[in-house]
């Protein structure tokens, strides 16, 4: 089975992004018979479909999992939604704010994920971590590249499941070990669920 796992360079004038130092402890260390990738991805609003859409089309993984930090994040915050809207108070990594600009001009309005959202978070519960499924990604940067692998995944019916994940900022409560052992968990379900389409 191969996975593709993705995490974001630092942005916010931050030098480190938790989703990318998680992703990379995470590659170091696949469970059995799982090829991990790991990608790291711009925080760009402008660059975020093509990339992701790039990187999906190139590695055809059976499972996508996309993690991105959220800095006041308290858990492990399985997204369940992906909504077609820029919006930021905040520039990205280039200097851009959009206000309220579709993400895919006549796109759809939003898109869930393919995954089950419930049983990945109380399978990260099971193993004491604080989880739980979220209804917004927000309007930043992670819900458009969570949109953008959607669209391409639903639009081309691509055999793939995909789930966004967010992480709280590397603590002493949350450590990069616990927070790969929580993504470890969500790659188990995945496979000993057996929910993959073909
Ligand atoms: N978090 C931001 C973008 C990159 C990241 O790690 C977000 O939540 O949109």
């Amino acid at each position: 089975m191969q996975i593709l796992i993705t995490g974001f360079e630092p942005f916010g004038g931050s030098d480190i992004n938790s989703s990318w130092e998680t992703a990379a402890r995470v590659g170091q260390l696949a469970p059995k018979d799982v090829n991990i990738k790991v990608r790291r991805l711009p925080v760009s609003f402008r660059k975020a479909g093509e990339t992701v859409r790039e990187i999906l089309n190139e590695s055809r993984p059976d499972v996508l999992i996309m993690l991105g930090q959220l800095g006041k994040g308290q858990s492990i915050d399985v997204e369940r939604i992906a909504v077609n809207l820029m919006d930021s108070s905040k520039p990205d990594n280039d200097g851009d704010c959009p206000q309220e600009i579709p993400i895919v001009k006549d796109g759809e309005s939003a898109y869930f994920s393919n995954l089950p959202v419930k049983a990945l978070r109380d399978a990260v519960l099971q193993k004491g971590i604080p989880a739980r499924v979220s209804n917004s990604a927000g309007l930043y940067v992670c819900n458009t590249t969570y949109y953008n692998a959607l669209d391409e995944i639903y639009r081309h019916s691509l055999p793939m499941r995909a789930v966004f994940v967010h992480l709280p900022k590397i603590s002493e409560v949350f450590t990069v070990d616990i927070l790969a052992d929580a993504v470890r968990t969500i790659i188990k379900t995945i496979i000993e669920q057996e929910i993959l389409l073909n």
